[in-house]
């Protein structure tokens, strides 16, 4: 089974390949030539993950999923969230983000963050919607090579290595997009049975 990954983020392809059974071959934006920008105007991870699903469904009619993730800090009322991509200004550069994040933390004790990701599911004229969610705490400096994004500050709990340190299988294992993307598969396996 062939299933569009409505998605220009090369790391999020490779993470969701590892995820999915071999017999779903994953195809990003990029393999169907699509190179546009989708605009996430969304104010929830849950919107721009139905926005993004919903442009690749109108444009080229294809069933596809989307993910829209963030990094909700608790002593940040959330933040940045849907904003991640952009949190350290329009370049959508990691570093930049994560150097924003040290900033807004300063003076405060509290390093409680979570990753959420939202997957959206476009099969025929149905939008379904699957969570995931990993808590753990940030650090202020970065560690690790692995991963992507705010990894390289973000310890999950029960653990005492980063993300980036973790690396792939780890990751891979107990992630938001994985714990999404095990919901999502569910819902794939039942939609074969029907
Ligand atoms: P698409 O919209 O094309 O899917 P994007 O990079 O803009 O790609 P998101 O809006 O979903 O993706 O993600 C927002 C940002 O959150 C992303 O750019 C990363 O900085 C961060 N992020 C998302 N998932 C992450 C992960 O698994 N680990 C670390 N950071 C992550």
């Amino acid at each position: 089974m062939k299933l569009i990954f409505a998605t220009h983020n090369q790391h999020k392809v490779e993470e969701l390949k590892k995820l999915v059974p071999t017999s779903i071959s994953i195809l990003s934006l990029t393999d169907i030539n699509c190179h546009e920008d989708i605009e996430e105007t969304g104010a929830t991870l849950e919107e721009n993950a139905e926005i993004k699903a919903n442009f690749i469904k109108y444009k080229y009619g294809l069933n596809c999923f989307a993910d829209d993730s963030g990094l909700e800090i608790e002593s940040l009322n959330g933040a940045p969230g849907v904003y991640s991509a952009r949190y350290g200004g329009e370049g959508k550069n990691s570093e930049d983000n994560i150097q924003k994040v040290w900033k807004e933390l300063k003076g405060k004790s509290n390093t409680k963050a979570q990753f959420r990701t939202v997957i959206a599911s476009s099969f025929g004229n149905k939008i379904k919607l699957f969570e995931g969610i990993v808590k753990g705490n940030l650090i202020f400096d970065k560690r690790g090579k692995g991963g992507f994004g705010y990894d390289p500050i973000f310890i999950p709990e029960g653990f005492a290595k980063t993300f980036a340190e973790l690396g792939d299988v780890v990751k891979n294992r107990i992630s938001h997009r994985a714990i999404a993307t095990q919901h999502f598969l569910k819902e794939l396996n039942q939609l074969k049975k029907s």
